[in-house]
């Protein structure tokens, strides 16, 4: 029955048929933008990802649910929109609103894969227990993964969470300047730092799992800031040789809440709270170039130990940054908006039996969808609380129609109004409509034609011609906010 249905669904989707189960490598990092070789960046030094590209598909117009870190990755990993986890901060864990939803990795425990993960998959503090067979190990902890230690570890930091009612304590955020540098150029070698340790655990934890089904998460926490990795890194971008991004002026037209006033980059040290100084501007891209390389590097080792254990041609490999990053896009940083540049995020697939490789697709896909094409993929049926729909068909035939649109959302408080804003982003427009929270009532409205002005400089909302697009478009995101916050 199962081996029927996986091999049915396999022809179905132009996959080839595969000989036994496939495994599933999920790689997450933290931050990081589509900026790279694979997506037309030839400033980017990505040659692992590149590399990954060349043998699976790039999607150029992927959209995370809510542009920051918890809210996209809960949304991702349950495979439910924002309004249906309940999860738009970084404190709450979804397992307070949601104590019987089935994870991604949870799913294939169900179905007889053995699960783990490593590195930030879940947010920092808020790991999921029950998803995993081997519990999940992170570079902070001294125990190596699957020790004795490490199961300790993961059960006391349930109780804790439990204990204190599904909230993360101690997370609420950091004063202007009060921590250390935004960036460094580290003495310290690619395997000393975080993200070099979380590669070496996911290599002997392929060596271990090889020779069963597994699901395996790994997650990188660069270019998340502060922007650390080894000086050799940063020796790939000298700095007088870096451009800078586009469009450092916010839209004319945009609420003043639509965008933010970089806060979480302000946090660091050498930041604080005045102006951005152009000097400084340059240092961050560079940091960020370099932190971009660096996890590069580490994701080439993971890779390089599954073509060594000859497991390529079984395991499918998702890639994915939780969100996108204004980089001083409209003068901003960090993520925590609607825009654009914020919300279009990196994914990659690339799976065994693929018959179109290296292939750019640019159909709409949303970060939603990622759950239930994982499990097609794998020949499994997704569960039917999955509120995407599979993105397996594009593989086979990057050229075919996508979904209609993608949708986001971010919430506010301006002058003491709670907000959400919800945004849809169509194959050419994005209407973003500020509403009071828990209510139709829209209070501002933004509209950006991405072909006539990539750049998203002019709100356009207010144009006579364009009000029934905008209307229809409307009548969407409230069926898409069917269940609004309260
Ligand atoms: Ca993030």
């Amino acid at each position: 029955m199962y081996r029927r249905s996986f091999l049915g669904s396999l022809v179905a989707s132009g996959l080839a048929p595969a000989a036994s189960k496939m495994n599933v490598l999920l790689i997450a990092v933290d931050d990081l933008r589509p900026e790279l070789g694979c997506y037309g960046a030839k400033h980017i030094h990505s040659p692992n990802i590149d590399a990954l590209a060349r043998r699976g598909t790039v999607f150029t117009k992927a959209y995370c649910q809510q542009a920051v870190c918890s809210p996209s990755r809960t949304s991702l990993l349950t495979g439910l929109r924002p309004d249906t986890t309940r999860i738009y901060d970084l404190q709450h864990h979804f397992r307070g609103t949601l104590p019987t939803t089935v994870t991604l990795p949870e799913f294939f425990k169900q179905n007889g894969y053995t699960t783990t993960g490593m590195g930030k998959l879940f947010h920092d503090g808020l790991d999921d227990t029950q998803s995993w067979s081997i519990p999940w190990w992170g570079p902070g902890q001294k125990q190596k993964w699957n020790s004795p230690e490490a199961f300790d570890h993961a059960r006391q930091l349930t109780e804790r969470l439990k204990a204190n009612n599904w909230i993360l304590s101690g997370n609420a955020g950091a004063e202007p300047g009060s921590r250390g540098p935004s960036w460094q150029s580290s003495e310290l070698s690619a395997e000393e730092l975080p993200d070099g340790r979380t590669a070496t655990q996911a290599i002997a934890a392929l060596e271990a799992l090889k020779d069963q089904p597994f699901f395996m998460g790994v997650g990188f926490s660069k270019p998340h800031l502060p922007f650390i990795a080894p000086k050799s890194f940063f020796d790939l971008y000298p700095l007088d040789k870096i451009e800078m991004p586009d469009y450092p002026e916010p839209p004319q037209g945009a609420p003043p809440f639509a965008g933010t006033n970089s806060g979480e980059l302000r946090t660091y040290g050498d930041i604080g709270a005045g102006k951005i100084s152009p000097d400084k501007a340059r240092e961050l891209v560079r940091a960020y170039y370099a932190c971009t390389s660096y996890t590069d590097a580490m994701i080439g080792k993971v890779l390089n130990q599954l073509d060594r254990l000859g497991l390529r041609n079984n395991t499918m490999i998702v890639l994915f940054g939780d969100h996108g990053w204004h980089l001083n896009n409209h003068g901003l940083w960090n993520k925590h908006t609607n825009y654009e540049k914020a919300t279009n995020s990196l994914l990659i697939a690339s799976m065994p039996g693929q018959q179109q490789r290296g292939t750019k697709c640019s159909s709409l896909v949303e970060f939603v969808d990622i759950y239930p094409s994982i499990a097609k993929a794998a020949g499994l049926k997704p569960p039917a609380s999955c509120q995407g729909e599979t993105f397996v068909p594009l593989l086979s035939d990057p050229r075919r129609k996508g979904k209609a649109a993608a949708f986001s959302q971010y919430p506010r408080t301006y002058q003491g109004q709670k907000l959400m804003g919800y945004s849809m982003r169509d194959a050419r427009f994005r209407l973003t409509e500020w509403r009071k929270l828990g209510t139709t009532e829209v209070v501002a409205k933004e509209f950006y034609d991405y072909q006539q002005d990539p750049n998203e400089s002019l709100n356009h909302a207010d144009k006579p011609a364009l009000q029934a697009h905008i209307a229809s478009m409307s009548a969407q995101i409230t069926r898409i906010a069917a269940r609004p916050a309260d």
